[in-house]
């Protein structure tokens, strides 16, 4: 990767490589006007003088032959994304156009971006720090509406603020010891031990609040898989055809129907749901077909992060339910049960799970009666205690944001355990400097190359 080598003007297609109305070509750097100006002429060939801000319309010339007609405008820095030199040239929505004219720039001395550079650059010339610059990748990338409306708030700082409200408060209690340090003859109004206990308890608190939101962070970033299992029959095709509002998979009354998975994404309450029909599960079958599929449903089982036990409660108990019991005992944490057809006679009633299954988890359904299925999506956000959104302090944090606050955790929890201790101020000055460098680390002040290496790698080229 060439992110490192910053006095290179740079270009890249900012818009999918794909046919399309309009496709958006970015210049950054400092011959970013100079070079296109060179290429850009009216529709004679006469100069276009760019101005910053400036809304120009001309063509695209190579030598004397036209490639495009465009529309764009040039941006001074630092004013821009990049904070540098920026211009955006619209073009005509076709890759073979977009092409000819990257190359045409890559002639004037422009190389191509790499992934993530033009963000790289607004990082490296602090438009943004490291935390706010992840949160451009994650909204390009957002799956749900609730997932991309959380990164815009990271990216318009709300993770940044409450990393540096926790820094501030540390700052402030590492001043205190500092200078007890230097003038320890001083008359200075030191805190007390328990003074310095109860900031640090405060902080801590503050840090496991958003420690606290990562669990809810992963769902929303990466949607809930959910596998629909069961006997063959039970009515697991028919609630996936309801959870998705359209017959998508086919419904008979012949046991084995579905044969294959059949996957499908909805989004309910901002989250995106993957749902998995799978084939009925039963112990006799000779069928190698059938075999396959149930290989495949007990697949989908392992991954599944919620399952879907659906069972016809108009049938009794039998060795199959004990059979799916075996596969699924390790997993009842994670399991709805759904017991179905309750417009018929139930032969099955809560009072048989009493023993192994909470029967908080059990809920009556009828595809036919047009039980809501909000009673099923209910219990499955209850279960991944999903409450309300809201109270994640509308937080999206990933993998290593979260790795390094349960570093800082740590950390902090060592120097409450020193403070307790009454501990010579100078270890625990030492760990709360440790402390603030992994908070710093979290907002890419003093980053190693590898750490942004990874985290802009991530990016896709243009952004
Ligand atoms: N009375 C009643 N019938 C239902 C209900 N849900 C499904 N059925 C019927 O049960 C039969 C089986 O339904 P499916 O949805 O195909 O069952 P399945 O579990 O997907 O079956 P396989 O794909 O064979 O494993 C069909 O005839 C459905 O109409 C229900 O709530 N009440
Ligand atoms: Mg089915």
């Amino acid at each position: 990767m060439n992110l490192f080598k910053q006095e290179d003007t740079i270009v890249a297609l900012a818009t999918g490589n794909i046919k399309s109305a309009l496709a958006t070509i970015r210049i950054s750097g400092s011959i970013a006007k100079q070079a296109v100006s060179s290429v850009f002429f009216t529709k004679k060939h006469n100069k276009i003088e760019l101005e910053d801000k400036k809304v120009c319309h001309g063509y695209i010339f190579d030598d004397n032959k036209k490639i495009d007609e465009v529309i764009l405008y040039y941006l001074k820095a630092p004013h821009t994304y990049t904070g540098e030199d920026t211009v955006e040239i619209s073009t005509h929505g076709n890759p073979l156009i977009v092409q000819q004219i990257i190359n045409l720039l890559l002639s004037k001395n422009i190389r191509l971006a790499d992934r993530g550079e033009f963000t790289y650059r607004a990082f490296i010339n602090n438009k943004m720090d490291l935390s706010e610059a992840e949160a451009v990748n994650e909204l390009i990338n957002s799956s749900s509406s609730k997932s991309a409306e959380l990164a815009l708030n990271s990216l318009q700082g709300s993770l940044s603020d409450k990393i540096k409200d926790i820094k501030q408060d540390l700052t402030a209690l590492f001043a205190y010891l500092e200078v007890s340090l230097d003038y320890p003859q001083e008359d200075i109004d030191f805190l007390t031990r328990q003074q310095k206990k109860e900031n640090m308890q405060e902080i801590i608190s503050k840090l496991n609040d958003l420690i606290s939101s990562y669990s809810l962070s992963k769902l929303i970033t990466n949607g809930i898989k959910i596998a629909i299992a069961g006997k063959p029959n039970a009515g697991k095709s028919s609630i996936l055809n309801s959870i998705l509002g359209y017959q998508r998979a086919i419904v008979t009354d012949i046991a084995g129907t579905t044969t294959d998975t059949i996957e499908e994404t909805v989004e309910y309450n901002g989250i995106s749901l993957t749902i998995i029909d799978t084939a009925g599960i039963r112990q006799h079958t000779s069928n190698s077909i059938e075999k396959i599929g149930q290989e495949r449903s007990k697949s989908s089982i392992e991954i599944a992060d919620i399952i879907l036990w659906v069972m016809d409660s108009s049938i009794s108990l039998d060795d199959n339910d004990k059979q799916i019991f075996e596969l699924l005992k390790n997993k009842l944490d994670k399991t709805v049960v759904i017991l179905n057809k309750c417009d018929l006679q139930q032969k099955i009633s809560l009072r048989e799970f009493n023993n192994f299954i909470d029967t908080n988890t059990i809920v009556n359904f009828s595809v036919i009666n047009k039980t809501p299925i909000e009673n099923i999506l209910n219990k499955i956000y209850e279960i991944l205690n999903i409450k309300d959104i809201e109270d994640n302090g509308n937080i999206l944090l990933n993998a290593r944001q979260y790795n390094l606050l349960c570093k800082v955790q740590t950390q902090l929890n060592k120097i409450l355990e020193l403070i307790d201790k009454g501990d010579s101020d100078e270890i625990v000055s030492f760990e709360t400097e440790n402390a603030l460098n992994s908070l710093n680390e979290i907002l890419g002040i003093d980053v190693k190359e590898d750490i942004l290496h990874t985290v802009f790698s991530k990016f896709c080229v243009g952004k």
